[in-house]
């Protein structure tokens, strides 16, 4: 298949559908819907919305182009065997992990927060990761599943830029991935952070990756 190019920061960013992969991160009720895990954390979720129309546009040209699109879920097993205290006991949230909440269990697999948003489905084809830390490779297959599928380029979006998206593609660039960051499709509940990580991705001749607009996509 042809390879296609757009352009992107610090310069044009080539790949061949065939051989790409988009990881859509965490697009969560629990990130993005009030009384979550993202909420407990004391954070505006109602800024994380506009991130959700941009995401399925991005998954929309992902299949349309015969690239593999990949979501995953930060969530943990119900008898949190695979959650840190180090991590549940982690500052003063107003429900920790596995507390029950409004929307079910915080951030427990199968409970409706830790469950995408609705305009956001997997659909059959699509892989889902559930990763029990802010990396999507740490405590999961997603190394393996992508080097038996061949790819080589990975597309990102997803939340939050700077937590799980930023360290997500940190964890991929390290392991020899070409990554790309849609601006539109991540978002932060600090914009300044989102932009910080953006401007520190794509330093240094892309120390980390590139990163485009979705503009550059269309
Ligand atoms: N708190 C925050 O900004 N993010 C997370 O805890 N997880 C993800 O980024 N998905």
């Amino acid at each position: 298949m042809s390879s296609i190019t757009v352009a992107a920061q610090p310069g044009p960013f080539s790949f061949d559908p065939a051989h790409t992969a988009l990881v859509m991160i965490d697009m969560q009720r629990d990130f993005i819907e009030p009384g979550g895990f993202g909420a407990t954390l004391g954070n505006d979720v109602s800024l994380l919305k506009p991130v959700v129309p941009a995401a399925a546009e991005l998954i929309a040209w992902c299949r349309e182009h015969g690239v593999l699109v990949i979501h995953t879920q930060e969530c943990h097993q119900p008898d949190l065997s695979d959650c840190p205290p180090a991590k549940r006991l982690r500052g003063k949230p107003s429900l920790r992990i596995g507390d029950p909440g409004p929307m079910g269990r915080i951030l427990i697999l199968g409970e409706p927060g830790a469950g995408f948003v609705p305009e956001l489905l997997p659909q059959e084809g699509d892989l889902v990761i559930a990763k029990p830390g802010k990396g999507a490779f740490y405590g999961t297959d997603l190394g393996e599943e992508l080097t038996r599928r061949g790819i080589t380029h990975l597309i990102f979006g997803g939340v939050t830029t700077e937590v799980c998206v930023q360290t997500t593609m940190r964890e991929a660039n390290d392991r020899g991935y070409e990554c790309l960051l849609i601006e539109e499709a991540t978002g932060s509940y600090f914009p300044e952070f989102k932009q910080a990580a953006l401007d520190m991705i794509r330093a240094q001749g892309g120390i980390v990756g590139w990163t485009a607009t979705l503009g550059a996509l269309r």
